[in-house]
């Protein structure tokens, strides 16, 4: 009975390693006791695998900032940028990080991207003509020595060359991936080299780009790749890992190859069942079968897996068959023994890493047993899983109703984009190029201690509000000040703006210790989505209309959108995603229409998070996603009147390929992150008769960098060579919260100032 996973997470049960590292940053902590902390980190995930019976235990999972990173840094891609900084190694992997700036360098961090369909942002190594590939980093072959040493034979992780390749940034005008094969397998020979020398059994490979649509020139390279690596393999065992979908466009390849086993993702990836059925699994190789759920906090459904598992039983014979994780547990909290707060009924359902540990145990014990209906473990499984689908506390019979009595009207915003809008410009007499900001100011600690406070108790809600009333009255005073068009409470109420409307509706739970990695030190927690969602009370109505209330500008009431909020939670799985998110739309709909209600001209609804859950082949993206998606965002705002403006932001502005449906959203404005990429965007826009609206954000937030009055016009101007000057919004980027008064003020002057100014010369 082999156990395995494919990952484990490791910023700490108590984020314990975002700590150590962010002291470092700050010069608290030497680097000797950040690599004795880190030591004892792994050594702590290492030891409670081993203890669960997990028999393939990952190395070099571990990392201080990201693992594509540690991969660049491996195999030496490293631009020279950083390199020139002269940095001991842990500073030049810092400095790729985060950026290095001094007196003389002003070195920006590699770009970041979503890993996946996953919350996990890795970071997009850089290679370019003076990349020169070869062996940089001991890493791997040091932490599979450490984990020996404390008695426990480990399976070193590491990223695939074929995925690493394919996921990086190619600096070359006319160079693309596949020119680098040559440069990148010597290097990854010599890694197995290393792990021969030092007697591993298994290595596993990580390839999960394998899920994603392959051209037939991309599956040509994989094969190439991989027949001249297998061919040098010697005596390590080659696990190749996939996770997140199937692999339907290269399975039969995989069965052919000479890898030693396969590890196939069975929760995300249904699909890969057929194809084992379909094509047989070759009688000299092993199955790592992912079953148990790395991106979901949900207990296993045990008769469900173990259904999957007999199917698989059909094709294979049990001893070739190791239950495994669906991907790495770093997607998933640590343990659900640290939420204290949370009563047993709720917690009975849960499994984080820890206990999916138990889960996979338990999996194998009954996967092996003839009469399993009769195991205790089964049986309190089955009841477990009936009570949650029995569960009444919260099932809200009137919203089930609502949501099965819609029709379309419901999601149908009247009269049309280009009729409201002029209603809208009258209601509003706002100036050309109108400057705003996306919705967060600059949350200083004191901010978060009161909310700290609030939170245990240690104020009233009273003293609390009262607090938070006066922060919105000096930032309303402060906006006027700089002469913003359009203003904004600030959001000094919000932690997060997923996890603050999850602690304000029905049908969510909150933890205290749950946290997922998002990026680097960077942490989320995400609420749990338990039953139906339900908005009991008002949410943000108050704090808003307290803020229009001091002032005769418009105030944009601030919403997070129902897809954002159900893309950055922990969804229940006893009902499907859209109805979902019918049920979190209605909550915020009613949220609109109360703040409509209460003279609010101008209502923002975030959906930060759209692109997140689009499938990972495009021929699934409309049917199986942008269908109910776009649906859900409609269905919040189509009732409000005429002359009440929509507006909706997005971050990062990759949505060129979904240009029309982000049209089909029917807002009236969209706000976007630009400033960082090279306007392009702009371009598809015009090609595709965009209707709505845009605010491209004209400088970027993620630097201290006050921009000048000059570069702003500069930028806006190259804006309005390409677009209609009416449709056009001047704000920053979004993430105000994450900078300090000390920037943010003088650079929103210098970027009204330049709206003015282009206001003058354009009349
Ligand atoms: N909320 C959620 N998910 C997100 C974002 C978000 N995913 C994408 C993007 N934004 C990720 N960005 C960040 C930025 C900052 C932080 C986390 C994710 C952050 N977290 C604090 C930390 O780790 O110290 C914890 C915040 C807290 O105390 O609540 O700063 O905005 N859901
Ligand atoms: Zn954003």
């Amino acid at each position: 009975q082999l156990l395995s996973t494919v990952g484990y997470p490791r910023i700490g049960a108590q984020r314990e390693l975002k700590k150590w590292v962010e002291s470092y940053f700050n010069g608290k902590l030497s680097k000797e006791e950040l690599l004795q902390k880190a030591a004892e980190i792994r050594k702590q995930h290492w030891s409670l695998q081993a203890e669960k019976g997990v028999y393939f235990i990952p190395s070099n999972d571990f990392s201080f900032y990201d693992t594509f990173l540690d991969t660049a840094f491996l195999l030496n891609v490293i631009p020279d940028s950083y390199r020139r900084l002269g940095l001991d190694d842990l500073g030049t992997y810092f400095a790729m990080a985060k950026g290095y700036q001094d007196a003389q360098n002003d070195a920006k961090a590699l770009p970041m991207k979503k890993w996946f369909n996953t919350n996990y942002h890795y970071m997009v190594p850089m290679i370019s003509d003076s990349t020169k590939f070869m062996l940089n980093s001991r890493k791997p072959f040091a932490e599979y020595v450490e984990a020996l040493g404390l008695g426990i034979k480990t399976k070193p992780v590491l990223i695939g060359p074929f995925t690493f390749l394919k996921l990086s940034k190619i600096n070359h005008g006319t160079k693309t991936y596949r020119d680098y094969i040559e440069d990148i397998l010597p290097v990854y020979e010599q890694i197995l080299n290393e792990f021969n020398e030092l007697k591993a059994d298994y290595l596993q490979v990580d390839e999960p780009i394998l899920v994603t649509d392959l051209t037939a020139e991309d599956i040509e390279i994989f094969q190439f790749m991989y027949k001249k690596l297998l061919s040098k393999k010697k005596n390590v065992k080659i696990l190749l890992q996939t996770y997140f979908g199937d692999v339907r466009d290269v399975y039969e390849k995989l069965i052919s190859l000479d890898f030693d086993a396969l590890g196939l993702d069975f929760v995300e990836g249904p699909r890969n069942l057929e194809l084992i059925k379909q094509y047989g699994f070759p009688k000299d190789k092993v199955l790592f079968v992912g079953v148990v759920n790395g991106k979901n906090i949900w207990k296993n459904h045990y008769s469900d897996t173990l259904k999957k598992l007999d199917f698989i039983a059909g094709s294979i014979e049990k001893n070739r068959i190791v239950l495994n994780t669906s991907c790495s547990l770093l997607h998933v909290p640590y343990t659900v023994k640290n939420e204290t707060q949370l009563a047993e009924k709720y917690k009975i359902h849960f499994a984080f890493a820890e206990e999916k540990l138990d889960e996979l145990m338990e999996l194998a014990e009954l996967f092996h047993e003839q009469a399993f209906e009769q195991n205790e473990r089964y049986i309190r499984n089955q009841r477990i899983i009936k009570e949650k689908l029995e569960n009444k506390e919260y099932w809200y019979e009137d919203v089930r109703k609502e949501i099965s009595s819609l029709t379309e009207s419901d999601f149908q915003r009247m009269p049309s984009f280009a009729e409201r809008i002029k209603l809208q410009k009258n209601a509003l007499n706002l100036p050309l190029l109108p400057t705003t900001t996306i919705g967060s100011f600059p949350q200083t600690s004191e901010i978060r201690e009161l909310r700290k406070q609030y939170k245990n108790q240690g104020i009233s809600h009273e003293q609390y509000q009262e607090t938070i009333k006066q922060k919105i009255t000096e930032l309303i005073q402060l906006q006027e000040k700089i002469g913003l068009d359009v203003l904004v409470h600030g959001e000094f109420e919000r932690n997060d703006m997923v996890e603050y409307f999850g602690e304000n509706l029905a049908g969510f739970l909150f933890t205290r210790n749950a946290w997922v990695q998002s990026y680097g030190t960077r942490c989320v927690k995400p609420p749990i989505i338990f039953g139906d969602v339900r908005r009991n009370k008002a949410i943000t109505v108050d704090y808003i209309d307290y803020a229009q209330s001091l002032t005769s500008k418009p105030i944009k009431g601030m919403l997070t959108g129902p897809v954002t909020i159900l893309n950055w939670s922990f969804p229940r799985e006893d009902l499907c995603l859209e109805n979902i998110a019918y049920q979190i739309a209605l909550a915020i709909k009613a949220e609109v229409m109360d703040l409509e209600a209460k003279g609010i001209k101008i209502i923002q609804i975030d959906e930060a998070a759209l692109r997140e859950k689009l499938p990972l082949r495009k021929k699934d993206w409309y049917d199986e996603y942008l269908c109910w998606a776009i649906k859900a965002f409609r269905l919040v705002h189509a009732s409000v009147k005429p002359h009440t403006q929509i507006h909706t932001h997005m971050c990062y502005s990759e949505f060129e390929d979904i240009i029309k449906e982000i049209d089909d959203m029917d807002a009236d404005v969209i706000t976007f992150e630009a400033a960082r990429s090279d306007l392009s965007i702009i371009d598809v826009l015009n090609a595709n008769h965009f209707r709505t609206e845009v605010g491209p954000g004209v400088y970027d937030i993620h630097s201290p960098r006050v921009p000048g009055k000059e570069e702003i016009e500069e930028i806006l101007m190259k804006m309005i060579h390409k677009l209609d000057l009416k449709k056009l919004w001047v704000n920053p980027d979004c993430g105000l919260k994450t900078r300090g008064m000390e920037e943010t003020v003088p650079s929103l002057q210098h970027m009204v100032a330049a709206a003015k100014d282009l206001r003058k010369k354009l009349l």
